[in-house]
């Protein structure tokens, strides 16, 4: 019988959550921190931990079977792939945020201004369906300080308490998507009889759990 290998966060958000949901499936596999690849001893599966921002794509090209990566990282690296099943954790938001002390407080104030992010395609898409045209800044992290800089008028970025924007003195301004963790699998193989007897434990803890 095939081997399937899912691709998961190696650390990060996503990493406890998604080996505790996989253990909870009944999976016995070791999680060591060090290796990249870990066998699963009692399911014909191997897990590979990855950098997230690397899942979609291997799991489009069919280097991993199955992936479980936050929805955001999806959309993002535009890729084709199925989505299985929403896993109900790393819930976060998209938002556009603007300083605290600024007047913009409509949608078109953003027309001519920039918005620095790490998520320009999403972004863009966006703003294109709104009819805004904005000068996406695209940097690669510390996004929320960029204002405070004066490197750019508006931030888009992920948000879950909003803690961090408040400590910056940003105000959430409008909502671009919202997301979480989602299993995918390759194109290809949805009808995989293997991948349906993961996917349907996979649903039973998460049933269990409601
Ligand atoms: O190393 P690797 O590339 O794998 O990880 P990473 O650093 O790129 O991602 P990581 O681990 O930070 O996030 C993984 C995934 O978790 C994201 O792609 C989202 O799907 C999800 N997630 C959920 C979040 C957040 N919540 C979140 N709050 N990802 C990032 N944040 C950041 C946000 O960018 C901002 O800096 O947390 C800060 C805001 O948090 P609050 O609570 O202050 O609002
Ligand atoms: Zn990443």
């Amino acid at each position: 019988m095939k081997t399937l290998k899912i691709a998961i966060q190696k650390s990060g958000r996503l990493n406890e959550k998604s080996v505790e949901l996989l253990k909870n499936c009944g999976l016995n596999f070791e999680n060591y921190k060090s290796s990249l690849i870990s066998p699963v001893s009692n399911f014909p599966l191997e897990i590979l931990f990855l950098r997230d921002d690397d899942i979609p794509e291997y799991v489009q090209d069919g280097i991993a079977d199955l992936g479980i990566v936050g929805e955001n990282v999806i959309e993002e690296t535009e890729v084709e792939v199925n989505y299985l099943q929403r896993l109900g954790f790393g819930k976060c938001s998209l938002k556009i945020a603007v300083p605290n002390n600024n007047t913009i407080n409509e949608l078109s104030q953003l027309n001519g201004r920039s918005i620095a992010t790490t998520y320009p395609v999403i972004l863009g898409k966006f703003l294109k369906a709104q009819g805004i045209q904005s000068d996406i800044r695209t940097i690669s992290g510390s996004v929320e300080i960029s204002p405070g800089l004066g490197l750019a008028d508006a931030i888009c970025d992920l948000v879950s308490t909003g803690g961090t924007l408040k400590s910056n003195g940003l105000i959430p301004f409008a909502d671009v998507m919202s997301s979480e963790a989602i299993l995918i699998c390759n194109n290809k193989n949805g009808d995989s009889e293997l991948i349906k007897e993961l996917v349907q434990r996979i649903q039973s803890v998460l049933r269990a759990k409601e």
